[in-house]
């Protein structure tokens, strides 16, 4: 019977830690995606995971989507500044900027 109670009590333990929702950290860089100062073309996240969209270029960049999975527009904003967007549903998520059309990386939401 104790023994029962320890499992259902780390089985629910599991469960919250599961939910925790990370952000993640995308720089852009030289008109690039850079994650830890890695240029990349794709990430993964988990559903309710948010992407901050941080711009270490002097100009401005306006990050955005079109795809069915998650559409949003971060609008225009200066170097230094970060816009996030959370993403709910799974699918796969094209993000482009207005400004700069050579500007391309997908994001998996699992
Ligand atoms: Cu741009």
């Amino acid at each position: 019977m104790k023994t029962r109670f320890y499992a259902l009590f780390a089985t629910l333990a599991l469960t919250i830690s599961g939910a925790h929702a990370d952000d993640v950290i995308v720089d852009q860089i030289d008109k690039t995606f850079v994650i830890d100062g890695t240029e990349v073309e794709s990430l993964t996240v988990s559903a309710g995971d948010s992407v901050s969209f941080r711009n270490s270029d002097p100009f401005f960049h306006n990050i955005f989507s079109l795809s069915a999975t998650q559409i949003f527009d971060l609008g225009s904003y200066p170097s230094g500044e970060s816009r996030s967007v959370s993403f709910d549903k799974p699918g796969l998520v094209e993000v482009e900027c207005a400004i700069h059309p050579d500007m391309y990386m997908t994001i998996e939401v699992e």
